[in-house]
């Protein structure tokens, strides 16, 4: 017999904690798994296939809630569209996590199923997605991942890693050598960073003579096929010229543009999707009704993505440009302005009538003469988008959208703001939001707002978008030099050629532009600055055209 070791309580408070029986009742919810899918309320939609015999054909980077709010759910309808009594296409995901896969244990317990909980403003519906298959760490699953890289069934590839998993020097677009992971990734038996993961599982398909599989970027990046191509090539001509040479050949990139919003889930989430199943799922995401994918036309077996609302194309761009400029710039203004207003989330900011007219006629004024035609309307667009910020089911954090915004300034706002300026056009509100961006860069805010509420009030690091940003040490020293010196900021901000580039540091309206936004941001506040933006400006075109 093994003897148990006998426990002993420390205090009576101790000891009354063991021995209280379990409080929360929702806690003995079974989990939610292929098992009890029969076991869902009628008002829960569910997979229509048998989740168990679904066999795999997409391997998707970066397991994250806006991939399995948006390509796992196309890819559930594309499958259940395209299904027969006797055929199930073999189009289920294995999902790989590249950094803290903190879904992945619940994951895996529910054996990929998950719900998706779409909140419109008249309501809640929920959705068990079953389409993933199986999620793996891309390092600590390293064997299972070559497997699924070997696998003759693996047509495709799709990725949601974000700007900076694509490793790319922003001015050039080439593979970024200064990056420590990049350089290793040469050497190391495991590769790390995306590009080296592709380009290692490409070289062992090769090796296997396996055709190659598609790469599908799912990424708010311009042109973000041709940028992935270029990053595997460059990463493979390090490596082997001959396989950069297959890879170029052989290999298809196609561009693609994504949109829904998705914040992070939530305990409300998470009591919202028990409540609804019945059962416990602790990985629900939450996401909006709307949802677009439109992709570049390429060869090969594919999901049936079409018959779930995807778009096929041959020329992705003007929709991405549309897409970036339009709503990940907007999000980003919104962003800025809002925390320094204090609010928490997009629909708070929109909540705000002078807010919802700013953010029209940037979109409208500001950002439509500069998109190439073939995209979608924009005025219409621009529109739905207010519509789309202002649900308040929607609580997506201003803390979140502007995450890493020194990254994203670029192409969501910057590209505008160059052609504008090529075509003599004034863009007094895109300067507006670089100018709250750099407030909030600076780690300052004069009514103590949101940006300082921090642990560290009072110390400029404490600003919320520094502490995820990529060069948030660079912009906290920043900030602190510059101190209350409006001008001084913008010089020192303007002069970060990653984001800027040599051109706006030498056009005299910018600079002057920016220094006076930031002083008024400084002595009025966001609201003020925003009205005086907007006196004056026409509303004509900002009634609603349905
Ligand atoms: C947001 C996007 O965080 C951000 O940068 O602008 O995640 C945005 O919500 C999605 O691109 C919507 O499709």
């Amino acid at each position: 017999m093994v003897a148990l070791p006998v426990y002993q309580p420390r205090s009576a408070a101790e000891l009354q904690d063991a021995i209280r029986p379990p409080r929360a009742p929702l806690l003995l919810r079974p989990r939610l798994s292929p098992a009890l899918l029969g076991r869902l309320p009628a008002g829960v939609a569910r997979p229509r296939f048998n989740v168990g015999e679904l066999r795999t054909g997409i391997l998707h980077l970066g397991c994250g809630a806006f991939h399995r709010a948006h390509q796992a759910v196309l890819t559930q309808r594309a499958i259940e569209a395209e299904m027969t009594a006797v055929h199930l296409p073999a189009w289920g995901i294995v999902a790989a996590s590249l950094r803290t896969g903190s879904a992945l244990p619940a994951l895996k317990q529910q054996q990929g199923l998950y719900t998706v909980l779409v909140r419109s403003p008249q309501g809640l519906r929920a959705e068990v997605v079953g389409s993933l298959r199986e999620a793996v760490h891309a390092q600590w699953d390293a064997a299972r991942l070559r497997q699924v890289l070997l696998d003759p069934q693996l047509r495709l590839v799709t990725l949601t890693v974000t700007e900076t998993g694509y490793c790319a020097d922003p001015r050039s677009g080439r593979l970024d050598w200064q990056d420590d992971a990049v350089r290793a990734d040469c050497h190391r038996p495991w590769p790390r960073t995306v590009p080296g993961l592709l380009v290692r599982g490409l070289a062992m398909r090769r090796m296997a003579g396996l055709a190659p599989p598609v790469l599908v970027s799912c990424d708010n990046v311009p042109v973000n096929g041709r940028q992935l191509r270029q990053v595997c090539l460059d990463m493979a001509a390090a490596q082997d010229d001959g396989l950069a040479e297959w890879i170029a050949r052989n290999v298809q990139f196609p561009s693609s543009m994504v949109d829904r919003i998705v914040p992070v889930t939530t305990d409300v989430d998470r009591r919202s999707a028990d409540a609804m199943l019945g059962l416990t799922d602790a990985v629900p995401v939450s996401t909006e009704p709307f949802s677009q994918w439109v992709i570049e036309h390429f060869e090969g077996p594919r999901p049936l993505w079409e018959a779930a609302g995807a778009v096929f194309v041959d020329d992705v761009a003007p929709w991405e440009a549309a897409k970036l400029r339009l709503l990940n710039g907007g999000h980003l203004a919104l962003a800025c302005l809002g925390l320094l207003a204090g609010c928490a989330t997009v629909a708070e900011v929109m909540a705000e009538p002078l807010m919802r007219r700013y953010a029209l006629r940037l979109l409208i004024d500001e950002q439509r003469p500069t998109l190439p035609p073939g995209g979608p309307d924009i005025r219409v667009y621009a529109h739905e988008l207010v519509e789309r910020w202002r649900n308040p089911r929607i609580a997506h954090q201003l803390e979140r959208v502007g995450r890493n915004a020194s990254g994203k300034l670029a192409s969501r706002l910057l590209a505008g703001l160059r052609l504008n300026l090529e075509s003599g056009r004034p863009a007094p509100l895109t300067l507006l939001a670089v100018a709250a961006w750099m407030w909030c860069a600076s780690g300052r805010d004069p009514q103590g707002g949101v940006l300082l509420k921090s642990d560290s009030l009072g110390d400029p690091q404490g600003g919320v978008l520094l502490k995820s940003d990529s060069l948030g040490d660079t912009l906290g020293r920043i900030g602190r030099e510059a101190g209350d010196d409006a001008a001084r900021l913008v010089n020192r901000l303007l002069g970060l050629r990653e984001i800027f580039g040599d051109d706006l540091p030498r056009q005299p309206q910018v600079v002057a532009g920016l220094r006076e936004a930031v002083q008024r941001l400084q002595r009025d506040g966001a609201l003020a600055t925003v009205r005086a933006a907007l006196a004056g400006s026409l509303d004509a075109e900002l009634t609603p055209c349905h």
